[in-house]
């Protein structure tokens, strides 16, 4: 048989968007590489999506409609399956009404068109859906609030920059397609610092690395901010409420600020010095805002970038997201009869009455595992009376459903694609069969909807659906065969470069809101002294692994957090805190703070292997986001 290479993109909940090239004999993978054209992944993949045919082939995936049957599950066909959802849903409708129906989709691809998902919820209510963000709600609503706008400068706008302050990012696990910017930098004579409170391979690219108290970014910034006014060189122009933000910084000297920051005044002089002497980038990561204050830290941060007057200029910037899916036209309004709060799924839905929940539908998403509070999520799906739950492949959520549904893997699937780490929209065609019997996501609503009577709201091909998706950025000449010859991505030109340049801001005032109410700093837990890290590790995709499962979860301390714990590096031991205890293989290294303890943020909840059995579920300040690394921990021997 002869080998062809096909194109497509990564549809992996990953800020890069990778143009993917697979060389295929007989619907089998035989090589899988980065496309060399496409300009920010050229040519090259991260560890875990390379690793991507082993998730083809894996014992977990799901390649038929399994029903329960007993503690386990019968293979039925499709339309059998769809029959009995249509049945159960249909009559759950009439008896309950559509709000005892919820409709739960995350990140597991980032495809548009699995906003039908969200469209048939609605067209068949609505019914409930969640409300907030655990990923990035709180740094969103920030930014909305400050610059009226969420979004950033391009993602080659690094190559105007005299300075770069990578604050809370970890490039080479989660976005690896950032390192050779940052190399390129560093090489041009760029100054590099990362500010992480872990630490990472990260620092190896920067010639300063800044390792600050867990959540305390926002003192760190009030410090470098005040050495800005001790030495005159801030500029309020473009900015809202700046006496009172400048009274707030003024209420510590530089040193009192650093003390509560953890960090020596050496190193906040230093980050006031690329902010003076710029244009200098601040690259905003997605942890520090999964926390109580997650809103206010990145507020702190915009306000640094606003006063230095870096916010406004190429090279410059305060850039967290990119708001690419945003270039698509919505295919669903968003009505929904009530909200359930994404951070407090088990909590609400275990709440909610009036009527209470009695279907969950789970697209894309493995909530048992990477909600906070996973005893109980899965509560929740163990006390709903029908659960069914789109996936690939089995996972602690799946087990908990009465009907799982089969779908596509992203090499399988055909969809369009927008980053949320730069500005490229892309396509993805399928370059492989999927198992006979699986059907896209389209045609699986498809046939669901012409069981309730909704089939005329779904008519189409997957390419009619496209064509509407994208509709917005006709204006910059992109429809879907010009996507298709440009090898399946494209930059709408109308993004501008620099994301907050010279026009006015797009807030009520004009101007950039600097925040002005300054939230405390989490207590210090004296029984629980270490700060829970559940961070992305580079073998998986948040519960998605792509290699052979750990008998324990890995956690990393100091040595000298080991040693008063009684433990080694090797030894088993128990990982607790007030809602939970998970056992752990421990590792040490010396270059990590005496107050912290990092995980892996996916595990797997079924092998006493979730971080987030130890989480406990709160909201951020705003946005709804999930507080998930404000979690006290401690180690003791198993
Ligand atoms: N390999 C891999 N890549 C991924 C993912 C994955 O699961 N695996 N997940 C993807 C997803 S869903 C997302 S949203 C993105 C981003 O995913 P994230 O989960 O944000 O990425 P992390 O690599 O965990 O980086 C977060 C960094 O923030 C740091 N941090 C935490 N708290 C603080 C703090 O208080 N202050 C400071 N300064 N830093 C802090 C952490 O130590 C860590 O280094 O990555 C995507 N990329
Ligand atoms: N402790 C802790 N928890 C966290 C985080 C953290 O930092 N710490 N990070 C949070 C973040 S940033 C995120 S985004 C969430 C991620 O949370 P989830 O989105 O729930 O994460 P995944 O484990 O990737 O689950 C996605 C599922 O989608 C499936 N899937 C893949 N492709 C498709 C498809 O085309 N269709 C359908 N129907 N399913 C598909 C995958 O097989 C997988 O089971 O986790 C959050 N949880
Ligand atoms: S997961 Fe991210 S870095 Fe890896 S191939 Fe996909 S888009 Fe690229
Ligand atoms: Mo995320």
């Amino acid at each position: 048989m002869e080998t062809v290479t096909k194109r497509t993109t990564c549809s992996r909940d990953c800020p890069d968007a990778c143009g993917l090239l697979v060389d295929i004999r007989s619907n089998e993978i035989i090589g899988l590489r980065g496309d060399p054209d496409h300009p920010v992944t050229r040519g090259f993949l991260c560890f875990r999506t390379s690793r991507f045919p082993s998730i083809q082939t894996a014992k977990n995936r799901v390649s038929t409609a399994l029903v329960r049957s007993g503690t386990g599950f019968e293979s039925v066909a499709l339309d059998e399956a769809l029959d009995l959802v249509a049945a159960r849903l249909t009559r759950i409708r009439a008896e309950s009404g559509p709000a005892a129906i919820f409709h739960y989709r995350s990140g597991g691809s980032l495809g548009l068109l699995k906003q039908v998902a969200d469209r048939f919820f609605e067209a068949f209510g609505p019914c409930t859906t969640k409300i907030g963000d655990i990923c990035s709600g709180a740094g969103e609503a920030a930014q909305l609030a400050d610059f009226g706008r969420c979004d950033s400068n391009d993602f080659f706008d690094l190559a105007h920059s005299a300075n770069v302050l990578i604050w809370g990012k970890n490039p080479f696990v989660s976005n690896v397609h950032l390192v050779p910017l940052l190399r390129q930098a560093r090489e041009r004579g760029a100054g590099l610092t990362l500010i992480d409170p872990v630490h990472h391979r990260g620092a190896s690219l920067c010639d300063r690395y800044v390792q600050p108290r867990p959540g305390s970014d926002l003192e760190l910034a009030f410090a470098v901010a005040r050495v800005l006014v001790d030495r005159g060189a801030v500029d309020p122009s473009r900015c809202e409420n700046a006496e009172e933000f400048l009274a707030r910084v003024q209420a510590h000297d530089v040193p009192a600020w650093a003390a509560l920051a953890d960090v020596p005044v050496p190193h906040v002089e230093a980050i006031a010095d690329a902010l003076q002497n710029g244009p200098t980038a601040i690259l905003v990561g997605w942890g520090m805002q999964r926390r109580e204050r997650g809103g206010a830290i990145v507020r702190a941060l915009d306000a640094l970038s606003a006063l230095s007057g870096n916010l406004f200029v190429p090279g410059g910037g305060c850039s967290f997201y990119y708001q690419r899916r945003g270039a698509f036209a919505p295919i669903h309004t968003g009505a929904a009869a009530r909200h359930v709060r994404e951070p407090m799924f088990g909590a609400d839905v275990l709440a909610a009455q009036d009527p209470p929940i009695r279907a969950i539908w789970v697209t894309a998403g493995n909530p048992v595992a990477m909600l906070p509070d996973s005893q109980r999520v899965a509560e929740a799906f163990d006390r709903t009376e029908f659960v069914v739950v789109v996936d690939p492949l089995m996972t602690d959520t799946a087990r908990r459903a009465d009907v799982v549904l089969p779908c596509p893997t992203m090499l399988e699937d055909d969809d369009l694609l927008g980053a949320f780490g730069h500005h490229w929209i892309s396509e993805s065609r399928p370059v492989l069969d999927p198992p006979p019997g699986v059907v896209h996501e389209l045609e699986l609503f498809q046939r669901l909807a012409s069981r309730v009577g909704l089939g005329d709201e779904f008519a189409g091909s997957v390419d009619d659906w496209k064509r509407k998706l994208l509709a917005n950025v006709a204006k910059d000449g992109l429809d879907l065969e010009t996507l298709r010859e440009n090898g399946g991505a494209a930059r709408p030109t109308h993004i501008p470069e620099t994301a907050l340049g010279s026009d006015a801001i797009p807030t009520p005032s004009g101007k950039v809101e600097l925040i002005t109410a300054v939230p405390p700093p989490p207590p210090v837990d004296e029984e629980f002294p270490l700060w829970l890290f559940s961070n992305s590790s580079k073998d998986s995709q948040s519960s998605v692994w792509s290699t052979e499962p750990f008998d324990y979860l890995p956690v990393t301390v100091h040595p000298d957090v080991a040693a008063a714990a009684g433990v080694a590096a090797g030894d088993v031991a128990v990982l607790e805190s007030r809602v939970g205890a998970i056992e752990v293989v421990v590792d040490t290294s010396a270059d990590q703070r005496h107050d912290v303890a990092i995980v892996p943020k996916g595990g797997h909840f079924d092998r006493g292997q979730a971080a987030n059995s130890l989480v406990e579920a709160r909201t951020t300040d705003i946005g709804l986001g999930g507080a998930y690394l404000d979690c006290h921990v401690r180690l003791r021997p198993a």
